[in-house]
């Protein structure tokens, strides 16, 4: 019996695997794909199912790649100088050598700091995307390795949805309605009579889910709810995040007034007397503070519509309109996660939960709120939970910072961090151990991260490609890619499972993750407790068993081992019913409460108006950000950082696929194109206090003015004085200021920046 559904080649790719090939199936964060392999090398990428053609096809590419890192390197200064903090790191060149060399000096230098300062002193936490697959999940496995050899710092929280993963547990109970759980479209499409997308739905991130998806649906099933008579508006600064073929009304307000727009839409609710007071006295804990606030009670300023209309720049009209569309009919209320990864990112969500409460519709079918279905694919995709495996942790005897402050912490130790109402003494990092992250791609305001960085007395990084960070690193270790070894990967926004097959063996002296850190485990005598003395298969084999367990309570057939991995894929039974976001809690809210302190949604925290801070009185609010449109002098735009097209972060940059062919592109609307003297293909320089880079001017007349939108992606490569990066990187003028001391989530989508011509100076131009 076949485990899963004939899989769609790309009609491009041809009808069938090529006479003499080899190969079989895997899968990466960007879809899955059929591998052809002639002679040991991965000849061509056959994307099924409708993953992206381009990003998909540069797997070849991406394995057999002259910037892979072919077998261990030391940092040419750490070697012959020894350990220490260096301003070398990004300017010195490597020594190539043994691994068994290699590996003696990075579990020396281990066992060093954790005798002399403490498991604390090694940063872990290796936050970073790495590949798909749940065993070789590079991050997973540098964090299990640091637990076993005795403890490490590790970062909470993430860069994708931070600030929203620190608020929702006080509004809701738990950050599942950011982390999996959301409406599924299905019930959109045949509920909604309106989806509200504040920052849109781009179809670019469509192309990557988290852990790998083997289906595409959601530009179908939009298009679905479309034709049975959803209608969309969409509130973004830029048009590109309509989805093509959708009828939106699009409302270009200025990046980072959102909660104003829902607030006032909230006080329009209250005061028309259309708010659902029944839904609110029965469901929600706290409507009383937030009204005050609302009706400006509190601070004299009633949150109307002119109100937000002036913060938000945008005709009072246009957001009346929006309050009529909103006002009747079943209404679905989103915002993608690029909302909150901004200062006061945490409010925004706060306030569309509490709009949505107003509305009274959450828990219905197609109705209430769902976050982020802009930001990824498969989200609200409809896919039954909990069959793909996890590879798990230990217990960590050091301790953990939030993500987005490990510059903070390494410049500032033994100082005091505010954090969801804690104070954490930040620790005194010696040592810095990444695999599968590329800080120098995703953290904010890297001026401060090389400062940082310098401060480490050994840094250590697994890598498949010398990137950036790999090329800040005093010990390097090659690592595998996915393509070189056999996982089993997906998504519980999925409905699939795939065994991973190893097309092509490892490159170079490139190691699996794994086998590094059991062989430094081996060094530090931690092996036991790092791999249990299960090898590859064995692990595979172990992680299914959780998925079997499942099957077995919930009486679903899941497939042995053996004919999964005989299969290469296998279709999860769909859920019993479409996943209606907090409907068993609408349904009846005392047998089913959330887990907060009233059981109920909390449009009031007393816990959060207890941290007494400022911007946080213990309900949503709005807090004008310190660098926005609201703040600017002369010649200042907003700079939006968003997700590259055809990119994974930073990943795919090196290939045909990836910008690395010119600087990063640079939306910027025709009229300030015009007035800055900037031409379309030319090269500008955008610059701010803390950075400057090179941008491709990309003219733009979907955007509104005094926005530019540039995305993250290229490899960090500033010249040699600093004065200015070359590849178009715009976490050099991002800033680190964070979400709040809330979230301490990344506010990467707040920064103000300058732009002009490019004139390289004549040493430049050799
Ligand atoms: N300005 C701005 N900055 C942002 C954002 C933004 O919106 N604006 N977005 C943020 C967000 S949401 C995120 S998630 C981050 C993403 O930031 P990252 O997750 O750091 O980005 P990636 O490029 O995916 O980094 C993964 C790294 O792992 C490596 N890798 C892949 N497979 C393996 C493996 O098997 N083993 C090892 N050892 N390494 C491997 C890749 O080569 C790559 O260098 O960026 C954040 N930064
Ligand atoms: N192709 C591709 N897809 C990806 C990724 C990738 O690297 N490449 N990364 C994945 C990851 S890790 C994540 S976390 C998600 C991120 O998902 P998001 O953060 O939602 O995605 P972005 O593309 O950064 O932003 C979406 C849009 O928000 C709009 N926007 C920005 N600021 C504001 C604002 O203040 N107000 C309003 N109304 N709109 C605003 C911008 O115009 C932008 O195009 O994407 C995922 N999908
Ligand atoms: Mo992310």
């Amino acid at each position: 019996m076949p485990l899963a559904d004939a899989l769609i080649p790309d009609a491009a790719a041809g009808t069938g695997p090529t006479p003499n090939v080899t190969g079989g199936i895997s899968l990466g964060h960007w879809g899955a794909f059929r591998g052809e392999v002639r002679n040991g090398r991965l000849v061509r990428a056959v994307p099924l199912n409708g993953a992206d053609a381009d990003m998909v096809g540069a797997w070849p590419e991406l394995v057999h790649s002259n910037r892979r890192i072919d077998r261990p390197h030391i940092r040419r200064g750490w070697l012959e100088g020894g350990a220490g903090p260096s301003v070398a790191r990004g300017r010195d060149d490597y020594v190539p050598v043994e691994w068994d060399a290699a590996l003696d000096l990075a579990a020396g230098e281990i066992a060093r700091i954790h005798r002399d300062h403490g498991p604390a002193s090694i940063l872990g936490g290796s936050y970073g995307w790495s590949s798909a697959g749940r065993l070789h999940h590079a991050r997973s496995q540098v964090r299990r390795f640091l637990a076993a050899a005795g403890g490490f710092t590790d970062q909470v929280g993430n860069y994708s949805w931070g600030a929203a993963a620190a608020i929702l547990p006080h509004v809701l109970g738990s950050s599942a309605a950011v982390s999996h759980a959301a409406t599924s479209w299905d019930s959109i499409a045949a509920h909604t009579d309106r989806v509200v997308a504040f920052g849109g739905l781009n179809t670019k991130n469509w192309r990557v889910t988290s852990g790998g998806a083997v289906d595409h649906p959601l530009a179908g099933l939009v298009a679905r709810a479309q034709a049975r008579g959803c209608r969309f508006t969409v509130i973004s600064p830029l048009a590109q995040d309509v989805p093509p073929g959708i009828d939106a009304t699009l409302i270009q307000s200025r990046p980072g007034s959102d909660t104003a727009i829902m607030l006032a839409l909230a006080h329009e609710a209250w005061i028309t007397g259309r708010a659902d007071l029944a839904f609110l006295s029965s469901h929600t804990t706290g409507h009383e503070t937030f009204v005050a606030y609302l009706t400006g009670a509190g601070d004299g300023t009633p949150k109307t519509l002119d109100w937000a209309a002036c913060l938000a720049d945008v005709p009072v009209q246009t957001l009346r309109t929006l309050w009529d569309s909103i006002a009747t009919g079943r209404v679905m209320l989103t915002a993608s996660w690029s909302l909150q990864r901004a200062e006061h990112g945490e409010h925004s969500y706060w306030a569309l939960i509490a709009l949505a409460a107003m509305l009274g519709q959450i828990g219905l079918p197609g109705g209430g709120f769902s976050f982020g279905y802009g930001s990824m694919g498969s989200v609200g995709a409809n896919a039954r939970r909990g069959y793909v495996p996890t590879f798990p942790g230990l217990e960590n005897r050091g301790m953990a910072i939030p993500a987005a402050a490990f510059a903070e912490a390494i410049l500032h130790p033994g100082e005091s961090l505010s954090f969801d109402g804690q104070d954490i003494t930040l620790p005194d990092i010696r040592m810095i151990y990444w695999a599968g992250g590329n800080p120098f791609h995703h953290a904010q305001d890297l001026g401060k991260v090389e400062a940082a960085w310098a401060r480490a007395e050994t840094v250590i990084v697994n890598e498949p490609w010398w990137t950036p960070t790999a090329l800040r690193a005093d010990i390097v270790f090659p690592a595998t890619t996915s393509a070189e070894r056999a996982d089993i990967g997906g998504t519980s926004r999925d409905r699939h499972v795939v065994y991973m097959a190893p097309l092509v063996a490892p490159q170079g002296e490139a190691r699996n993750d794994r086998d590094i850190f059991a062989a430094l485990a081996g060094r530090l005598g931690c092996r036991a407790a790092f791999d249990e003395g299960l090898d590859e298969e064995g692990w595979l084999r172990h992680l299914w068993t959780q998925s079997e367990a499942r099957g077995h309570v919930e009486g679903i057939d899941v497939p042995s081992f053996e004919a999964l991995r005989e299969a290469g894929i296998w279709n999860v039974p769909p859920p019993d019913a479409d996943e209606v976001l907090l409907s068993a809690f609408r349904a009846d809210p005392v047998a089913q409460p959330l887990p907060t302190p009233t059981g109920r949604i909390m449009l009031h925290s007393d816990v959060i108006a207890g941290f007494s801070y400022p911007d946080h009185p213990g309900h949503p609010v709005f807090n004008a950000p310190v660098e926005w449109l609201g703040s600017v002098t002369e010649g200042e735009f907003h700079l939006v950082t968003n997700q590259p097209a055809k990119q994974l972060h930073s990943q795919l940059w090196q290939t045909t696929a990836g910008m690395s062919g010119a600087p990063a592109p640079v939306r910027i609307h025709p009229q300030d194109a015009r007035a800055h003297g900037l031409k379309a293909g030319q090269i500008a320089r955008l610059f701010n206090a803390r950075g400057a880079c090179l941008a491709t001017v990309l003219p733009d007349p979907g955007l509104r003015q005094g926005v530019l939108v540039m995305p993250t992606g290229a490899w960090f490569d500033p010249d040699p004085d600093r004065s200015i990066e070359r590849n178009g990187n715009p976490n050099v003028l991002t800033s680190d200021r964070r979400s709040s001391r809330l979230g301490q989530a990344s506010a990467a989508l707040s920064a103000l920046v300058r732009i002009e011509h490019y004139e390289p100076s004549p040493a430049a131009a050799d």
